[in-house]
């Protein structure tokens, strides 16, 4: 069968990447990955050919082509059901895909103040209000997850695409020493301990240096 690729972007910076590669990963799939500097426009025209968005992440398997993230995380589980990126009963797999949906759509302001930049700390980082409602709102959605499923991660015992799709929100948050509180602590760092998360954030810091323009959601 033809290996997976799966295209990225920025271990550092990529957002996005890091939701698709992760949810790959919890899929068990075997792929290998094509790494795409962002700031490279001589791959513009690859990454044509690869995405119709010209956005990445992007997996191709077997001549299907799927971009965009939630569209992968689909795909994963069509291909890979008894991985569980999604919960088996039906109210769970709906509040799934509704947060899931809320994370695709939403929290601009979080992700614009405090863009995912894993080599970076920044202690004692001024949240202004819009961003800290997005964060608000992030710690409730959590907060309903534990109390609903009894964690330890959003849906249960083992990670699902809400775990892979929060995941650059956890890194955020301990980029940006944002206040949690103990249940929300406890969560990122189950999340942290994900031996693919570490296996992101050790490429992440080889990577090169932060690029200025760089930091930004993207
Ligand atoms: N809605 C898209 C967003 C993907 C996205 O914004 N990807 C960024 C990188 S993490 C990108 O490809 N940026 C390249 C560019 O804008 O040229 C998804 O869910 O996959």
């Amino acid at each position: 069968m033809a290996k997976a690729v799966l295209t990225i972007s920025s271990k550092n910076y990529g957002a996005w990447s890091l939701r698709g590669w992760l949810m790959a990963k919890l899929a068990g799939l075997e792929f290998t990955e094509k790494v795409i500097p962002p700031d490279d426009p001589a791959m513009k025209a690859e990454m044509l050919l690869l995405s119709s968005s010209m956005l990445v992440p992007a997996l191709q398997h077997n001549g299907v082509k799927v971009w965009d993230t939630l569209a992968i995380g689909e795909y994963l589980n069509e291909i890979k059901p008894k991985a569980g990126l999604l919960p088996s009963a039906a109210a769970a797999r709906a509040h799934c895909r509704a947060i899931c949906g809320e994370m695709h759509s939403g929290f601009a302001s979080m992700r614009g103040a405090l863009p995912m930049n894993l080599k970076a700390h920044f202690p004692n980082f001024k949240i202004w209000s819009r961003a800290q409602a997005d964060i608000d709102r992030v710690l409730a959605i959590w907060r309903e997850c534990f109390a609903s499923y009894g964690g330890p991660f959003l849906f249960g015992k083992t990670p699902t695409i809400a775990d892979a799709m929060y995941a650059p929100v956890v890194t955020r948050f301990l980029t940006y020493d944002v206040a949690l509180d103990k249940a929300s602590q406890a969560y990122c760092k189950r999340v942290m301990e994900l031996p693919a998360m570490k296996e992101w954030f050790a490429a992440a810091k080889k990577e090169p240096d932060e690029i200025d323009e760089l930091d930004a959601e993207f």
